[in-house]
């Protein structure tokens, strides 16, 4: 990689270039202004050690009227004393109610037992918005595996516990349910040093730990979106617990279904449960794996994870700055001649028409699209085109000033709105906008509108849906008044803005200064002159910490009388979304954005999906979302965020990537490379190495960073030929994986704490991860390395490993942290002995792959047995006409497949290795269908403990899962 003045030159050029001319930025509306300046002195927040303890000054409830059946409990909960009012209002009558929902499954919730019809929506998440389970057929507390128990002394508390063991997995004795309108906690007491996984989105080691708060308002840190520890972007208040002992472990989970702004507080003996709207409505699982506690989440109460798309597993490359069609088109070639496949090519804002959804601007005229796409799609690639959901609102004094969206929309009556009906103006990338409800039907007819007519025009394969937080850059309902200064620019620069100091990056990863010192050199001198040029321009100032308490009676939603610990400054609710007190159109509710604000993302995702569905006719469409909600992986997949060029957000990726697959978005990957700032040659290759195990596997950048497409540079794009030669020739692995997560809540990545849950030791890692039970994997990062420490599961019980490349033994003993070779291009991968996965050599293209002939590798157990399955369909269709499911086994030298389903690839079965099997066998007999083969075409030879059988396409001509098949071994 050379760095020169020239190149730097030509990327300022070109962000000159491509800016499109907004008039200025524009001040701060002033009314606005200055409720935000005078918001109420330092809010109380857990940063806030003199901030009442509503444990201490609350007064609890006590239960009465308990009535008991089988099925569960109800009864009352009456404030014990006085009011404690400490950060909104307490609600002196509640309900209790325990359900036995299922043998794994029992709910407890605690609710105002007085609402009016019109405020329900504040206390109670309406099952249209996110799946409320209920109680199966014949459960009771006597065929529950968890049972509850409560006391009223000296206030009401509760447990949950194992039945049998006794284990309690949850308990709030000894503290109060505190419940007011604005302010709910409860506290569970922890064993010590726990371990607990989950409450994703974080950027936080996997094993959460026990200091540790996550915080749930979605929200987006346009300064550094990967601040670790802080709220992401997405909201899942659900948590994985493990314990260990004597030899075993014990997993449950814990699940509570509220979406308002909410803190978790993990300390040393117990977790803090605090929210700042709605009810205590809780699901517990009892597992006992981290497994069945995943599964039962996931097809007990949020559904499973969409099925995909065959074609969704490929490679895909995005950039922020691809700057014309023929811009994609020469990357798109570029992947070709440097023989790296490319599935997906993406897009950017770039094509938009200033930044207005479901336009085009002269760079991307439509017609030269159509041609692209033509070209595109006979080739078996796709487009990929990023989505916002904000919809200009045009400036009203300029009569050509037209957007037919926003015209629709009005008619429609879509729009999210201000207390008094008006529109609610926020600001986006286009300038002031307006925000379709999704909340109500209405919004999903405009919604699939716009995307039908689009396609008439472009034929799209999918979106990412972007900024769904949902992020608006001003305070308030801005445009109000101020509508006819559209198109405005944020009041801040973009990357890549010209004359800012952020128009290029200059910012490399960790060691770049010793591989490249001299381009470092010079990278920081241009930083620092571009720096001094162009003062750093970045959000407005914000206010400072303030405090009040709550004024009974009042309910006040923009500046709750608790703060959440919302990483963005003065933790403000306000900053960088839609606030809090825009109107939905749910009537009669008419939800504030206060209760409905971690919903966005969700209901704009779900209606993205409805809406691809309808145009793509029934097939399963490509769509990833920024932000997400506990059960958008029934619809959404969902990329990480705008990680940093360096090594560290590289390692957190994992921790991410496992988080998301107990919440059950397992298609999920990161930014490949790093978004923000640039890359460099070998955090490039390292990274292209460890998404290739990411089912999302996607490059992308920041516009203001250089190029950093696997083949820029040489050592990287032959790193990357190699690793995703074996990721697209593990596509029938992986997709089979994908099926049973969408059948029954199986994950794709996996934590080995989750393959091997007895193994205490194995609690924290997230430096490897394995992708689905077979496959280990240890992937290089940090800078300079030229070997790899990893641990390999199970081995004092037996397990045997092989190394993925040379089908070898791996060598080593129970609890070691093998040193591994791990040369730039290499990256250790491991095979579990037990475990046959099929394999098609890849293509070029996922569907080129699957014309490829089958292949068995079929890795050994100490018992000389292994089995695996396999999974078919066409890869396209949400309906199924036809399916395949293969059980593959193999025992005392014999292997056999048992195939259902009639779905057909006519593809052959060709080679068969065999890992660990040391003897020559002296013949081979094969029977398919019961009815003998001639094998004389068939080749069998042995090498270092490995057998390979060759040539059987010769027998197999009707394809591998026509019919069963038995092939045994003669020795
Ligand atoms: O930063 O559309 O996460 O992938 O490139 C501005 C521009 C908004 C955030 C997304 C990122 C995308 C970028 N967007």
């Amino acid at each position: 990689m050379t760095l020169s003045s020239a190149v730097i030159g030509l990327l300022v050029a070109l962000a000159t270039a491509q800016q499109p001319q907004y008039p200025p930025a524009f001040p701060l509306q002033p009314s606005l202004a200055s409720a935000y300046n005078n918001a109420p002195s330092v809010l109380p927040n857990i940063l806030d050690s003199s901030a009442p303890n509503a444990q201490v000054v609350c007064s609890g409830y006590k239960a009465s009227n308990v009535q008991q059946s089988s099925s569960g409990i109800q009864a009352d909960l009456t404030l014990a004393g006085t009011a404690c009012n400490v950060y909104g209002n307490d609600i002196k009558d509640l309900v209790l109610s325990v359900r036995y929902q299922s043998q794994s499954r029992l709910a407890v919730s605690i609710t105002p037992k007085y609402l009016a019809p019109h405020n329900e929506s504040l206390y109670i998440l309406n099952e249209r918005f996110t799946p409320l389970p209920g109680a199966e057929d014949g459960c009771s507390n006597t065929t529950s595996d968890l049972a509850f128990s409560w006391s009223n002394n000296p206030t009401f508390q509760f447990m949950v516990s194992r039945v049998g063991s006794g284990e309690t997995i949850f308990s709030t004795y000894g503290k109060k349910i505190v419940f007011e309108d604005q302010f709910l906690e409860l506290v569970t007491s922890m064993v010590p040093d726990y371990n607990v996984y989950g409450l994703a989105e974080s950027f936080h080691s996997f094993r959460l730990g026990t200091n540790y708060t996550q915080t749930f308002w979605n929200a987006y840190n346009l300064d550094n979106d990967q601040l670790p520890d802080v709220n992401g972007h997405s909201t899942h208040p659900v948590y994985l617990e493990t314990r260990y002992g004597n030899g075993s472990s014990t997993s449950h989970g814990v699940y509570a279904r509220n979406a308002h702004g909410q803190e978790w507080l993990l300390r040393e003996d117990s977790i803090t449960y605090r929210t700042i709207g709605g009810s205590f409505d809780f699901y517990f699982l009892s597992g006992p794996t981290p497994k069945e506690v995943i599964s039962q989440y996931q097809v007990g109460i949020v559904n499973t994870p969409i099925m995909q798309s065959y074609w969704s597993l490929g490679f895909h490359q995005c950039r922020w700055g691809y700057l014309n069609w023929t811009n994609l088109r020469d990357v798109v070639e570029l992947y070709a001649e440097q023989g790296i496949q490319l599935e997906g090519i993406m897009n950017d804002l770039d094509y938009l028409n200033l930044n207005r959804i479901f336009t085009n601007n002269a760079n991307y005229p439509v017609g030269e699209g159509k041609e692209f796409l033509d070209w595109l799609h006979a080739r078996g690639q796709y487009y990929l085109p990023i989505l916002d959901p904000n919809v200009y609102a045009p400036d009203p004094t300029n009569a050509s000033d037209t957007y037919a969206p926003y015209d629709r929309g009005v008619e429609l009556e879509v729009f999210i709105r201000n207390g008094n009906n008006s529109l609610y103006y926020g600001m986006e990338w286009n300038g002031f906008s307006v925000w379709p409800d999704f909340s109500v039907p209405q919004a999903q007819q405009f919604w699939t509108e716009q995307f039908v007519e689009y396609r008439k025009k472009l034929a799209f394969d999918g979106f990412w849906l972007d900024v769904s937080d949902p992020t608006s850059w001003c305070t308030g309902s801005c445009g109000q008044y101020q509508r006819s200064l559209n198109p405005v620019h944020v009041p801040f620069a973009l990357p890549g803005d010209p004359n800012t100091s952020i128009a290029v990056d200059f910012r490399y990863p960790e060691m770049f200064n010793i591989t490249n010192a001299t381009e470092a050199a010079a990278a920081s001198a241009s930083r620092a002159s571009q720096m001094s040029a162009y003062p750093s321009m970045t959000l407005a100032p914000s206010p400072v910490l303030r405090r009040t308490l709550a004024t009974p009676g009042v309910r006040n939603i923009n500046f709750p009388p608790y703060a959440i610990n919302n990483f963005l400054p003065g933790h403000s609710l306000l900053k960088q979304v839609i606030a809090p007190n825009a109107t939905h159109l749910d009537g009669p509710y008419n939800s504030t954005e206060y209760e409905l604000h971690n919903l966005y993302g969700h209901l704009s995702g779900n209606a993205t999906y409805n809406a691809l569905v309808e145009v793509y006719e029934g097939k399963r469409p490509w769509f990833i979302a920024r932000s997400t909600f506990a059960g958008s992986g029934s619809f959404a997949g969902h990329w990480g965020g705008d990680t940093n060029s360096d090594w560290g957000d590289m390692y957190f990726g994992i921790s991410q990537a496992l988080q998301f697959s107990i919440v059950g978005i397992p298609y999920f990957g990161v930014e490949t490379c790093g978004f923000n700032g640039n890359s460099d040659m070998e955090l490039c290759t390292r990274w292209m190495q460890l998404s290739a195990w990411f089912p999302m596997y996607r490059n992308h950048n920041n516009r203001n960073t250089i190029a950093q497409e696997a083949y820029r540079w040489s050592t990287t794009a032959e790193s990357t030929r190699r690793i995703m030669n074996i990721r697209y020739s593990l596509l029938p692995y992986t997709y089979t994986l994908f099926h049973k997560a969408n059948k029954a809540g199986e994950t794709v990545l996996r934590a080995l704490a989750w393959e091997f849950p007895d193994d205490a030791s194995l609690k924290a890692i997230d430096n490897q991860f394995m992708s689905g039970p077979a496959l280990l994997v240890t992937p290089v990062l940090a800078p300079l390395a030229t070997t790899v420490q990893g641990v390999f599961p199970g081995v004092a019980a037996g397990t045997i490993w092989y190394d993925w490349y040379t089908l070898q033994k791996v060598d080593v003993v129970a609890g070691e942290n093998k040193t591994m070779s791990a040369p730039i291009e290499h990256q250790p991968i491991a095979v579990r002995g037990g475990y046959i996965i099929p394999i098609q050599k890849a293509g070029n293209t996922t569907a080129m792959s699957r014309k490829s002939p089958w292949s068995l590798l079929i890795a050994l157990d100490k018992d000389g047995k292994a089995s695996g399955e396999l999974y078919l369909d066409d890869g396209i269709n949400i309906v199924q006409n036809a399916t395949k499911n293969v059980e593959i086994e193999f025992s005392k030298g014999m292997l056999s497949t048992k195939v259902a389903g009639d779905f057909q690839d006519g593809i052959p079965l060709a080679n068969i290795t065999i890992a660990g099997a040391s003897a020559l066998p002296k013949d081979i007999s094969l029977h398919i269908d019961g009815a003998a083969c001639e094998t004389a075409v068939v080749e069998v030879k042995t090498g270092g403990d490995v057998t390979y059988i060759t040539g059987l396409e010769g027998v197999t001509t009707g394809g591998a899962w026509q019919n069963d098949l038995t092939l045994k071994l003669v020795y």
